[in-house]
């Protein structure tokens, strides 16, 4: 039981750590509040690598090449492993990967609003490494610098891998820009498609955004929703001008005065309607993740009878 001046000492001690950037670790004292940020933004983050893995694997299948089924193959197995170690930095925190997946299958935790959008052509497989990737390494490499040690290390390898998905991704692209008409129409019809989504991956405005304040403080959250979603744009206009594509934005053009681009808003309704459940591959996507962790459940069952089976045979062998 501790104390309220022990309280008062761990609380100084939090905030101490936190205002000199170095790492809350799993067995420091942490608020209560703070844990459960944490926890949210991991498995929020951990549950859009996996569910994240559909709408790219639904073209494994389809992929015009052997070459760009291993590319496409290579990825896809990455964002399980990002999810993997997501969960492990969760767990980290007391909460098991079988409570999280339980409540990204009830709906009770978010993934990120992009993966409700459909594939409908291969262009889509560049396009999501470009701009979903792109947007994703703008959001994550501050992440390496986030307070909780375990996500800050997680995010290290992450951001790494989404280096590689985001040139894979443009690469695809310039070679179907050097391609034929169609080849060409098909790109710009999927950019069309995405870079309203993809502006929406760094969240609601600043404004409208009732975390941001508190993760700053507690430096879980390095930059606010908007200072990303900005640089995001800075990046990404001169690749579209080296691409030949157009971005689908009338109102985006340089700011000489600001030093960084004016662009117009996303459609912020259909951004929150497709957070609280109704885009387009919502319920495709929650009802398939289910499916496939119902189809599994034969495999943990077996590999926990196997780990009991080990260690009481290495306590009878201690006896
Ligand atoms: N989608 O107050 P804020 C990837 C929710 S990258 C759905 O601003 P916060 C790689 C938010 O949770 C994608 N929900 O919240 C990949 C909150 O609701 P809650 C994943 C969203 O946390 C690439 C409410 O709105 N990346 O997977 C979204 O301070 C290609 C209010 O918002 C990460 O998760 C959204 N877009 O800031 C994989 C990065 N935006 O939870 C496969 C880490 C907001 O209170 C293929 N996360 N919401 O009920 C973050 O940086 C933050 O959590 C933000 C949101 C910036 C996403």
């Amino acid at each position: 039981m501790t104390s309220a001046v022990d309280e008062a000492r761990l609380q100084a001690q939090f905030e101490a750590t936190v205002a000199h950037k170095d790492r809350i670790e799993p067995r420091d004292w942490m608020p209560e509040a703070y844990r459960k940020t944490v926890v949210r933004q991991v498995a929020q983050h951990a549950h859009s690598e996996i569910i994240g893995m559909q709408p790219e694997g639904d073209w494994i299948g389809r992929a015009p090449s052997l070459r760009r089924k291993a590319i496409l193959l290579a990825k896809v197995q990455d964002e399980a492993g990002h999810g993997l170690y997501l969960y492990s930095a969760t767990e980290t925190l007391g909460v098991s990967r079988d409570e999280l997946t339980e409540r990204l299958i009830t709906g009770a935790q978010k993934y990120s609003s992009i993966f409700n959008y459909p594939t409908l052509s291969y262009a889509d497989v560049g396009t999501i490494g470009w701009l979903v990737d792109g947007a994703a390494i703008c959001n994550q490499v501050p992440l390496c610098r986030t307070s909780y040690g375990p996500y800050g290390r997680a995010m290290i390898r992450i951001c790494k891998e989404e280096s590689f998905h985001q040139r894979q991704g443009y690469e695809l692209l310039m070679t179907m820009m050097r391609g034929t008409d169609e080849q060409r129409a098909m790109v710009q019809e999927s950019v069309d498609r995405f870079w309203w989504p993809s502006l929406m991956m760094f969240g609601p405005p600043d404004d409208a955004s009732p975390n941001t304040a508190q993760s700053m403080a507690w430096g879980i959250k390095t930059h606010t929703n908007d200072e990303l979603r900005q640089r995001f744009v800075d990046m990404t206009v001169p690749q579209a001008v080296a691409l030949w594509v157009t971005l689908p934005d009338p109102e985006l053009r340089w700011n000489e005065e600001r030093g960084a681009h004016d662009f117009g808003q996303p459609d912020w309704d259909e951004f929150w309607s497709v957070v609280k459940g109704d885009g387009p591959c919502n319920a495709q996507r929650i009802a398939h993740r289910k499916k496939a962790w119902d189809d599994g459940a034969w495999v943990r069952e077996a590999a926990m009878a196997f780990a009991d089976k080990q260690s009481s045979q290495s306590e009878e062998a201690t006896a």
